[in-house]
């Protein structure tokens, strides 16, 4: 293989070259370079926080499952927001677009989404992350009790945790976003008809309608199953996973 990667990082400062199967290295301004090394070890300090989040959402759920003898977590994804998306938001709400602009005023850089069985757990699950005393609340919003008027639902949380790296803490921002398996299934089709671009405006008006009546009927459909497990515990039987 003959590419060459070759970044070098000119201790006396000015221009580093990289080169790319070219005989002839092209000119990478220092502060470019800078600006990419912020930006790793930005990700790397938010991929850090979620495996710390991840570990703090794994242990209730191993908790609760020998004490209710159920599971109340299905599945926990992470995502790490991409440089696009990023530069897109940033944009969308006239910020500068730098790494120090991104750490300061984006909330959703590092994200968990936790997925639940049942809505009792998604309350039981954001309860108990939320009395961890090193877990700082920044914001809240439940999107189960007030629905976004497209049908959204899922119970969004701002969390800052602490993470120790070899010479500082570091406070940093993760994303929780808790729902139904249900929920999720209906953000998931949603959110395809978010990037259907090529979808003219009277069927994505059409295909909204019918998600939105699709999220009622969800909704009601996770109250009702949340009451027959209820009914079924109250008989003295566990709904067992
Ligand atoms: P991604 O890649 O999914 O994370 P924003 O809309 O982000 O500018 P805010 O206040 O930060 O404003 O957002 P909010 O309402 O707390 O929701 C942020 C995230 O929730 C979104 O992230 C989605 O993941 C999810 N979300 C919110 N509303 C909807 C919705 O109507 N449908 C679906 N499917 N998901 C939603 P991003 O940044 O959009 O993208």
């Amino acid at each position: 293989m003959n590419v060459r990667d070759n970044v070098n990082e000119n201790p006396n400062g000015g221009i580093s070259h990289y080169a790319v199967n070219s005989p002839q290295p092209f000119e990478v301004p220092e502060q470019l370079l800078n600006t990419a090394k912020q930006f790793r070890e930005s990700m790397m300090q938010y991929s850090c926080a979620i495996r710390e989040v991840k570990t703090k959402l794994e242990v209730l759920n191993d908790e609760l499952s020998i004490r209710n003898s159920r599971n109340p977590i299905e599945i926990i994804k992470v995502r790490l927001k991409k440089p696009a998306s990023i530069v897109e938001k940033l944009q969308r709400r006239g910020l500068p677009v730098s790494v120090e602009s991104m750490r300061q005023n984006l909330d959703d850089i590092a994200g968990i989404r936790v997925i639940c069985s049942f809505v009792d757990d998604i309350y039981e699950i954001s309860r108990m992350l939320a009395r961890q005393d090193d877990v700082t609340i920044i914001a809240v919003k439940d999107y189960i009790r007030s629905p976004k008027e497209n049908g959204y639902r899922s119970y969004h949380m701002i969390l800052e945790v602490p993470v120790y790296f070899s010479n500082c803490k570091q406070q940093i921002r993760v994303e929780v976003q808790i729902r139904t398996i249900a929920m999720d299934f209906w953000a998931s089709l949603d959110h395809q008809l978010k990037y259907k671009k090529q979808l003219d405006a009277e069927d994505a008006a059409e295909i909204g309608e019918e998600l939105k009546k699709c999220a009622e009927i969800i909704a009601g459909t996770d109250w009702k199953m949340l009451d027959i497990r209820r009914r079924i515990e109250e008989k003295g039987g566990v709904v067992q996973r």
